[in-house]
């Protein structure tokens, strides 16, 4: 093992201050004087990362020597959030190296507020992602995530006269010290062109794929380190760049143009994230993605394979691949065309050895959001990989028809090939048929894959179908995020729950225990007050902090149902508006979150809510009882700065169409109490936290089919409900629209119409419990208490029983503990 010198590894208060002077001099190249807070952040942030290296080293090598069995989590997304905090947490050094900062004279908290974040996802799934990586290594599982280096990640969003604006969002600008790049194991993609077979020495026939062009591969590696462990993991993204061949040969050409040309063409792959959230767009580019990082990471693992001398038969035994939903089940059929066009195995044993190593996770069950690809673009980027597709499909039906015999609506439902119209190759059937394993990520979205979307997979292979409800990581979510609770918490009960989250239960014998509550209620106010002061700051809206936070922070959807939310707003507006003098329990509605850009409705709900926080807000005869404001550009790092400060968290999409949700879990962690559907994960955080602690309303999603198969009628809701109708004609008649009654009427005609998403069906239910709501607030004491065991009860929802359940039922793996430097 390597020995490092003690200004590189130290951790004394005085090494750290002098690692982190030596950074800025000779990393930064900066003297004090001279230095900016950018400066400051990346001396701290390389001071840090010289204390993950011994770790990151060790880990590598001890999974070398062991051979160790490894997860390898194929994701096109890795929302990581910034690192600096994060790492500092796992290392143990926050407070250490806090101190030694603080001595320095230079403010440790701007340092932290400092870092941008790799906006690297759109969202849940690519959160989820990181949470894994963050839990993985915890649990001390040797681990590579294998995803996209983005140039650009989502969009920044502005709000500009209400509107989303998006802003290119340039990560990489200053530099990213937490990567190394590995020019070393960089790979060639092939893609276009033709097949061809050809007669082997032994004269047997095989197939070959002739590639029209190739990109190269070039891997960035992050470490992810666990929480006061030796493991520290890998995140390797995958950067497009143009191979020297095709320079050289318009060189030759005298083509300079069509040189550089090639190179912007190739580059292309990775320059930008889609930002699309439970939607396909069908575009080329996506496809390459999607296939260019899958091949990148399988040939990846062949590399590690030969370097470790293992052979290739064993390759379901070193990797356990696990697809973060369709888009890498590419890989299905990738993986079939290294094993037996380049490293000739058999089919048989090549495909028995791909469904061994691949599982599948599903996340949506929205029919918009299952990728499927036209086969005319599918054969032109990818031809050997259709004939592999087809080959596969055939043996399979062969197999569907022997279990289910003269059942052609099945097998033409359950074919990898859509020939219900223009052909398509569907992603889905694909991932299904390819791998060993097939999850959901809620109990209640397991069971409806099951008797949905993926019905025909289930009755043929019920064996492959399990549920792993999905988790987070309470390292960032808590300890990072809430340093307070984290005091008080740890004060009470130690500080084993951060590692076995299931420990908060100990919280329950405090809850009448009047010095604990009033603890408690006095830290939330306290981070509620901060939370005002930056929206004072940032918006110049003055907002109480004896008032309700509620919260509805996500992606703007109309299944996620923010303008359900505003309907309620309006409602308690027009009880005011009616009389001004009523008694209404205060409260502060924030909402945050992006729209896609080419997402008409959900940029108009964006608007709306601006339109109507415009006219609230001033209305005289509110006198500040309701404040709404729309908090922009919500990502990882104010996502950190709200769950904690929330009273109340909104988790009110339609039943049976939020495959999980893990805000739902972030707030109740941190002591929100959530009014919401039996949707996703929030029927288990219900039956955790207990009916009597949770704000149910709506209908089920069972009604909700029933309701849809009846022939629903919103009118009917609307003509019924006077209070309703109140809302959509203010709404209708241009009143927060400064007179323009056209603006919001999609939306109206929209609801009024089909309302698809069943706000209507669902309104005078959400407005009661809200009722519910502020009555209990008032209630301070109660409110805590329900508070307390709010958080108290979320031990399920760590993502380290998630992946707990994944390597136990799925992945078949078992912690390696890394060694640390004698
Ligand atoms: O599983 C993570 C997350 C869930 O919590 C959300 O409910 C779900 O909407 C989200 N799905 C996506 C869509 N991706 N696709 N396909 O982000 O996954």
């Amino acid at each position: 093992l390597v020995r490092v010198e003690a200004d590189r590894t130290g951790t004394t208060i005085d090494n750290l201050k002098r690692a982190f002077l030596e950074n800025l001099y000779y990393v930064q190249g900066k003297p004090p004087a001279l230095a900016t807070l950018n400066d400051y952040y990346m001396a701290l942030a390389h001071t840090v990362r010289d204390r993950i290296m011994q770790r990151w080293n060790n880990s590598a090598i001890t999974y070398t020597e062991n051979q160790s069995r490894t997860v390898c989590y194929l994701s096109a997304e890795f929302l990581m959030g910034p690192h600096l905090g994060n790492n500092l947490i796992n290392l143990g050094l926050y407070e250490p190296m806090k101190q030694a900062i603080d001595e320095l004279g230079i403010n440790f908290d701007e340092l932290i507020e400092e870092e941008g974040e790799p906006g690297l996802g759109n969202g849940g799934l690519g959160r989820l992602a990181a949470c894994y990586l963050d839990s993985l290594a915890a649990l001390e599982i040797p681990t590579m995530g294998y995803g996209i280096r983005y140039e650009f990640g989502i969009f920044k969003q502005d709000i500009r006269d209400g509107w989303q604006v998006e802003i290119t969002d340039k990560w990489l600008r200053n530099g990213n010290p937490w990567e190394l790049a590995r020019p070393e194991w960089t790979v060639s993609i092939p893609f276009g062109g033709h097949t061809e077979s050809y007669r082997n020495s032994q004269g047997v026939y095989r197939a070959r794929w002739v590639p029209a062009w190739e990109v190269k591969g070039v891997p960035y590696d992050t470490p992810t380190l666990g929480y006061k462990v030796n493991t520290a993991n890998t995140l390797r993204l995958w950067k497009a760049e143009a191979p020297e061949s095709f320079d050289f040969q318009a060189f030759n050409t005298g083509d300079y143009y069509g040189a550089v040309n090639a190179k912007v063409v190739s580059e292309n792959i990775t320059k930008v994230l889609y930002p699309n959230d439970d939607e396909i767009q069908g575009k080329v580019l996506r496809l390459q993605q999607q296939f260019f990082f899958v091949s990148c990471s399988l040939q990846d693992m062949i590399r590690i394979m030969k370097g470790q001398k293992i052979p290739m038969e064993r390759f379901h035994e070193k990797f356990a691949v696990q697809l973060n939903d369709t888009h890498p089940a590419i890989a299905v059929a990738e993986l079939m065309r290294l094993l037996v066009d380049q490293e000739f195995l058999g089919w048989d044993e090549a495909w028995a050895i791909t469904q061994n190593t691949l599982a599948y996770t599903n996340h949506t069950l929205l029919p918009e959001a299952l990728e499927r690809w036209q086969i005319d673009l599918f054969r032109d980027l990818l031809p050997r990989h259709l004939e592999i597709i087809y080959e596969i499909n055939q043996r399979f039906m062969d197999d569907v028809r022997v279990k289910f015999i003269d059942d052609d609506a099945r097998l033409a439902r359950m074919s990898l090939i859509d020939e219900s119209g223009e052909r398509y190759v569907r992603m889905a059937n694909l991932a299904c048929v390819g791998s060993h394993a097939i999850n959901g990520v809620a109990a209640l979205h397991s069971e409806l894959l099951k008797q949905t979307v993926l019905k025909d997979f289930y009755e043929y292979s019920p064996e492959k179908f399990s549920n792993k409800t999905n988790g987070v990581t309470p390292r960032r979510f808590m300890v990072l995020s809430n340093p307070r609770l984290t005091q008080l918490i740890t004060d009470r009960i130690g500080s084993g729950w951060i590692t076995d989250l299931e420990q908060l239960r100990q919280l329950e014998q405090f809850i009448d225990d009047p010095a604990f509550c009033q603890q408690w209620r006095s830290i939330k106010q306290a981070i509620k007050q901060d939370l005002a002061d930056s929206i004072q700051k940032d918006y110049g809206v003055d907002v109480s902090i004896d008032s309700i936070f509620d919260i509805q922070v996500k992606r703007i959807h109309e299944y996620k149902r923010q303008h359900l939310n505003l309907l309620h707003i309006i409602t308690l507006y027009n009880r005011i508006k009616a009389n001004p003098n009523i008694d209404i329990t205060p409260r502060t509605f924030l909402f945050g979150g992006k729209a896609a850009p080419g997402y008409f409705m959900a940029k108009l709900m964006i608007k709306l809510v601006s339109a109507v926080s415009e006219v609230i807000n001033r209305d005289p005869d509110v006198r500040g009882r309701i404040k709404v404001v729309f908090l922009k550009n919500y990502n990882v790092k104010f996502a950190q700065h709200v769950y904690p400060a929330a009273d109340l968290s909104e988790q009110i999409s339609t039943a049976g169409k939020e495959a999980s949700g893990t805000g739902n879990m972030k707030f109740a962690m941190n002591g929100a109490l959530t009014i919401g559907t039996l949707d996703g994960a929030n029927v288990e955080i219900m039956e955790q936290a207990g009916e009597e602690n949770f704000f149910l309303f709506g209908l089920t999603a069972e009604e909700v089919r029933e309701r849809k198969a009846r022939g629903y009628d919103p009118k009917a809701y609307y003509n019924a409900n006077p209070n309703l109708q109140l809302v959509i004609d203010r709404i209708a008649s241009g009143f927060f629209s400064h007179g323009d009654k056209t603006l919001f009427q999609p939306i109206v005609d929209n609801l009024m119409q089909s309302d698809p998403y069943l706000l209507f069906a669902d309104y005078q239910s959400y407005v009661e419990c809200q009722d519910r709501v502020a009555e209990a607030y008032r209630d301070q004491d109660k409110w805590t208490r329900m508070s307390i065991l709010n958080a108290a009860r979320m031990g399920m929802f760590s993502s380290d029983r998630s992946i707990q359940e994944y390597c136990d039922d799925i992945w078949n793996v078992k912690p390696v503990t890394v060694k640390e430097t004698e």
